[in-house]
């Protein structure tokens, strides 16, 4: 497998020399998950450097890495000894100062910009990632069913969040794979309101956004329900977001741009009366990253193909009333998609 992903970096970039040091690609390309390393890939030979506290764990991880002990000898003075035509480094991720390093080993070396060759690559899941993904997101699911009996007045929004991250822990995830969001009432508003210790009121909305990751892999979903019963306003706009929601779904398959299915939902959010109120973008890929490739926003080219996994959450937020969202996580198939979440969209009235 790590074989077949390097393969396909090389393919894809035309020189002999890459340099690896974001946690995402090093468990990407060797399957070491500890996060602090260097991976050197040449086309002889494949060299992970770490310190002393990942030397086992990189051995027992990365076996068909050769790894190096960095007190013996930096992946720095390896390449200057290599003395490569170019080295391919990930320009999103290591910063001004290990560049500068890089540079002054290197004085005479192209160095080429990988980040976006690297997602563009990673955007495809393989059948071991698609069945990770699953599972996060089928963890995520569960944690729903069983938050929702504590969503009632007096209960803190706090307390919904920790129950939401307990629960997925306590069965398998290593940690949430974002800040857990819970925004009850007006505070739902904000898209992004992570958990405060607003108490939940009759009539508020309450806007659930989580998800966990498990062996690296990220799940995302979000769901909004009301405390007591929904009004008619309530009624109206969830509606349109689910619509917006469905909407877009069902344009999900092989050969569609981001963009397109981004107007999709817009297009009935605006059509409702509430296009002033979805200012973030309709999806965005997941994997070892929360964020990855393709995005579903208004300006996006991203051409969906078979095995690309993709958040759908149209939202609609208005100060001072409330907010909706609703969002699926799907994996692009040669039909359509294959929707991973299975929490109920019907407007749960708590
Ligand atoms: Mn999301």
């Amino acid at each position: 497998m790590f074989k077949k992903r390097i393969e396909a970096l090389f393919r894809a970039v035309e020189i002999d020399t890459i340099y690896i040091t974001s946690p995402e690609n090093l468990q990407y390309y060797s399957g070491f998950t500890g996060g602090e390393a260097g991976l050197l890939l040449t086309r002889e030979e494949n060299l992970l450097f770490t310190d002393s506290r990942y030397l086992i764990q990189a051995a027992k991880e990365a076996p068909d890495f050769t790894v190096i002990d960095i007190a013996k000898e930096r992946a720095e003075a390896c390449l200057q000894k290599k003395s490569p035509d170019a080295v391919g480094y990930e320009e999103s991720f290591m910063t001004a100062v290990a560049y500068t390093r890089l540079r002054e080993k290197l004085p005479d070396y192209r160095l080429l910009p990988l980040s976006e060759t690297i997602l563009g690559l990673r955007a495809v899941k393989d059948e071991t990632e698609q069945a990770l993904t699953r599972r996060a997101e089928t963890l995520a699911d569960e944690a729903f069913t069983h938050v929702l009996p504590l969503v009632k007045p007096g209960v803190t929004e706090r307390d919904i969040a920790l129950e939401l991250e307990w629960y997925m822990r306590k069965n398998g995830a290593s940690a949430p794979s974002f800040p857990i969001i819970c925004a009850s009432g007006v505070r739902s508003a904000m898209p992004h309101g992570v958990a405060t210790d607003k108490k939940l009121e009759i009539g508020d909305f309450v806007t659930m956004d989580f998800g966990c990751f498990l062996e690296g892999y990220a799940s995302d979903m979000t769901r909004t329900v009301v405390v007591g019963r929904a009004t008619d306003e309530q009624k109206r706009v969830y509606e349109t977001v689910l619509s917006a929601q469905q909407a877009a779904l069902s344009a999900i398959c092989p050969g569609v741009t981001g963009k397109a299915v981004d107007e999709i939902a817009r297009s009935i959010i605006a059509n409702a009366g509430y296009g002033d109120y979805f200012g973030h973008a309709l999806g965005h890929g997941t994997g070892l990253l929360i964020h990855e490739r393709p995005v579903l926003s208004p300006k996006s080219e991203d051409v969906l193909v078979p095995g690309m996994l993709v958040t759908v959450e149209p939202g609609i937020y208005i100060e001072n009333f409330g907010g909706v969202r609703i969002e699926d996580l799907v994996l692009v198939t040669e039909e359509g998609c294959e929707n991973l979440t299975h929490s109920t969209k019907e407007l749960l009235e708590l």
